[in-house]
């Protein structure tokens, strides 16, 4: 065993709330050991998860890329020969100028998501974008449902210090499965457990492994979940727990909303949601007569055509108990509003090309395959430049996502870290670092804290990081911008200054800044985000889906208080079955999908169905079942599960298209239809039929 030489400090990349601060063992120049998080930091408190932790596995993985490759077999082979950086960037930058001359620089379309949360790294493509006027791109896979539905409420994307959890005494965790996809949280619940005796109540669509560390676990059917706020809110109008003096203070129409509320009873919610009665009223006597509640709204339950409306119904909920007054109540979902970055410099805000055309993310598929509908009467994708993501997997409608990317006609560069499903359709593939490998700025969307991670280790000989292929590029396509000329490091010192904060130099010493809001200020105690200060139970869902960004307007049937919009791809006797895609342990994403400890412990891909559906179907426990829709069919094997309502199956996400039975992966059956108001991933609400295959 090599013994550790050096600890480098450093801050977790993936796309998962927590943004862990890192402490690397360095072995070498060129090695990692072990991967822990800081025990000095006090959101990260001394806990990652396990994929992170044996990251060596990633970052010296024999598959990685290193060399930069042309196609050389048809679209989507994954035949290449090698290349050198050279001959590949100008062969990038030929094909993009020649689109360019003959279709407009529209006809070039960006792509990326947050395979690198590092704000050089990952938003660095948007200044190469805006420099030449390619498409812009509007970034819908994630939280654009959760986001909006939470700001209609709070006015403001920013809540409670999380770290205020250990100071409860109960803690919900709503739509979000923690012990999966964001450790820390329950690090902290947990210590408010044993501290203080606090409950913890989950609340999800299946038994996972977080409803297994709750005390209570209300498990409801898809899409339900603004039924559930509106009869908690109902129960404590009835009861006596809502605070009227809370409510005349800081919110906007108290007796509009106890009016609404009136025949939101237990009962209507029990039909809706599936729940018991007795369990609808259990949580409300629960959250009713504790002031110190959390609630913890995740992204889970805003993945599907009610989204946005559920997660502001289930905000409404601590706004009508008071609970945001007491330290430890409250609610939180993301701190985005509080780094309040000046994105200027590293995504070009200042360059001519700006206004173009925004195409969605999550609509990929119909977009390459030319639908008018997302295209206007622009000129159809002919070239596509890809970083940090991987659509040929985590995509909705893959159908149509991989009958675009097999374009003969359409030219496209991935620059990535290993020949993932998305690359294997490229014409250039272009290797990468990891973030070990060179440096970044990370801010924490679950917590406070803004981090440094640099550069830690010597990446492959071959590899470049985004920044660097991005100036490369720049250089081959006259696109001009004084960021092209800097250094990531020099980057991040403006950036960090444009934004009010000390330079590079203080946050390398300090290793992370931590830049929680005060108590008054992140409890709203000094007035919403709103113009009049107030919490919006009436939101204004026209004001948030501005014309020409995501669908135009917002549908005109939004409900006007918090309710249930019944909007959910419904189960018919043709597609009988309620599928979510909910994102499994070892994987993160489409990453981790090639590391041997992750796939182990995964297995293969399997559809959870319960016992009685499984027993109608004649499906027993590791057989091969068919799921299929309107946009696809998938095969896979069962997994008999106790643990869901009847109707309700999950497909634990996201697996390579490879590894199931005929080459094809779930997000066949996911749609791309944009979720209300302003677009969003639908992954967790998909109607299919269900047969033993
Ligand atoms: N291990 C792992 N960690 C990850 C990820 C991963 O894929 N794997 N992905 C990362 C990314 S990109 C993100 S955005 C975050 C997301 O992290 P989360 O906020 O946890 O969101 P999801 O994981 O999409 O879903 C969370 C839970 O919501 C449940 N759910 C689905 N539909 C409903 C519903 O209608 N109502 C309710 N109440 N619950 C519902 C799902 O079953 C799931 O258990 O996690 C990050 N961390
Ligand atoms: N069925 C189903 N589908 C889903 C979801 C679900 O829950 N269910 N979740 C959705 C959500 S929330 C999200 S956010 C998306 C995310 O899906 P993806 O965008 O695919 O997510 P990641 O796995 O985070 O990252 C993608 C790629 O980024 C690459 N990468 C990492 N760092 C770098 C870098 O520095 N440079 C370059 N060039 N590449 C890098 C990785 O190698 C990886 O292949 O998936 C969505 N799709
Ligand atoms: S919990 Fe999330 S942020 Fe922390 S190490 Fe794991 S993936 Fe990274
Ligand atoms: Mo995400």
């Amino acid at each position: 065993m090599n013994a550790p030489v050096t600890v480098a400090y450093s801050a977790c990349p993936h796309d998962c709330p927590s943004t862990c601060a890192l402490e690397v063992d360095v072995l070498a120049p060129d090695r990692i050991g072990r991967v822990r998080g800081s025990k000095d930091n006090s959101y990260t408190d001394g806990v990652i998860c396990a994929k992170v932790a044996r990251y060596a596995e990633r970052i010296h993985h024999p598959d990685r890329l290193t060399k930069p490759m042309i196609r050389t077999g048809p679209k989507g082979s994954g035949q290449f020969r090698e290349a050198s950086w050279d001959e590949a960037l100008d062969l990038v930058a030929e094909k993009f100028l020649a689109i360019e001359a003959e279709h407009g620089a529209e006809a070039i379309w960006p792509y990326y998501y947050a395979g690198t949360m590092g704000l050089v790294m990952r938003d660095g493509i948007n200044r190469l974008r805006h420099a030449k006027g390619y498409s812009r791109m509007h970034g819908t896979f994630c939280t654009t449902m959760a986001f909006t539905g939470y700001i209609a409420g709070t006015g403001l994307l920013a809540g409670v210090d999380p770290r205020e959890m250990a100071k409860s005494d109960c803690v919900v965790i709503w739509g979000t499965n923690p012990v999966n996809t964001q450790v820390n949280v329950m690090t902290h619940a947990i210590k408010a457990r044993k501290e203080r005796g606090a409950k913890i109540v989950a609340i999800d669509v299946y038994r996972n492994g977080t409803i297994d560390q709750a005390d209570m676990g209300l498990i409801l059917k898809p899409g339900t979940d603004g039924a559930l706020a509106c009869a908690v809110m109902h129960i404590a109008f009835r009861d006596g727990h809502a605070d009227r003096d809370y409510m005349a203070k800081y919110t906007d129409d108290p007796a509009g909303l106890e009016a609404h509320l009136a025949d939101r009873t237990p009962e209507w919610a029990a039909e809706i949601t599936g729940l018991g009665v007795e369990e609808i009223e259990a949580f409300a006597k629960l959250v009713g007569e504790t002031p110190r509640t959390f609630f913890r709204l995740g992204y889970g339950f805003t993945r599907g055509r009610n989204g946005s409306v559920n997660m502001h119904a289930a905000l409404c909920v601590p706004a009508v108990l008071g609970s945001w007054r007491h330290e430890g109540g409250g609610a939180f979902h993301n701190n985005g509003a509080i780094y309040h970055w000046d994105r200027g410099l590293i995504e070009g805000l200042d360059a001519p090309g700006r206004h173009t055309r925004i195409l969605d993310q999550s609509r990929i598929g119909p977009v390459l395959t030319g639908d008018r509908r997302d295209l206007g009467d622009g000129p159809p994708i002919m070239g596509l430049f890809m970083q940090n993501t991987n659509p040929a997997m985590v995509a909705p409608e893959l159908n149509k996502v991989h009958a675009g990317l097999a374009r003969e006609d359409l030219f496209t560069c991935v620059h990535e870290q290993f020949l993932t499903e998305t690359a294997q359709f490229a014409d250039v593939v272009l290797p990468a670092t990891m973030f070990l490998e060179h440096t970044d700025l990370y801010q924490g969307g679950g917590h406070q804290h803004i981090l440094l991670g640099p550069k830690a280790v010597d990446a492959p000989e071959g590899c470049r990081s985004n920044h660097e292929v991005i100036c490369a590029l720049a250089e081959r396509l006259g696109a001009e911008h004084r960021g092209f000329a800097m250094g990531p490091e020099e980057i991040i010192d403006e950036t960090l200054k444009n934004s009010g904060w000390p330079g590079i130099d203080e946050l390398r010493e300090k290793r992370w800044f931590d830049v929680q809001p005060d108590f008054e200020t992140a409890h709203y105690l000094n007035g919403f985000g709103h113009p009049d200060g107030r919490f919006r139970f009436r939101p204004d869902w026209s004001e948030c889906a501005p014309k020409g960004f995501g669908p135009d307007g917002a549908p005109g049937d939004m409900p006007a208080f918090p309710d249930y919009w019944g909007r959910e791809d419904r189960a018919t006797p043709e597609k009988p079955f309620r599928m979510s895609t909910s994102p499994a342990r070892n994987f993160l994403n489409s990453s981790f999908t090639e590391t041997p400890t992750s796939k182990k412990r995964e297995n293969r891909p399997t559809v959870k169905i319960g016992p009685a559906d499984a027993g109608k179907l004649g499906i027993a426990d590791g057989q091969l079942v068919r799921l299929s829709n309107e946009r696809g069919t998938v095969r896979l094997h069962a997994e008999v599960f106790d643990g869901l309502r009847p109707g309700v199956i999950i497909v634990e996400s996201v697996w390579p298209n490879a590894a199931f039975v005929d080459g094809l992966g779930i997000n066949a059956l996911t749609s791309a239809e944009p979720g209300a108001p302003v677009g969003g991933g639908l992954f967790h609400d998909t109607a299919v039929a269900v047969e033993a295959a």
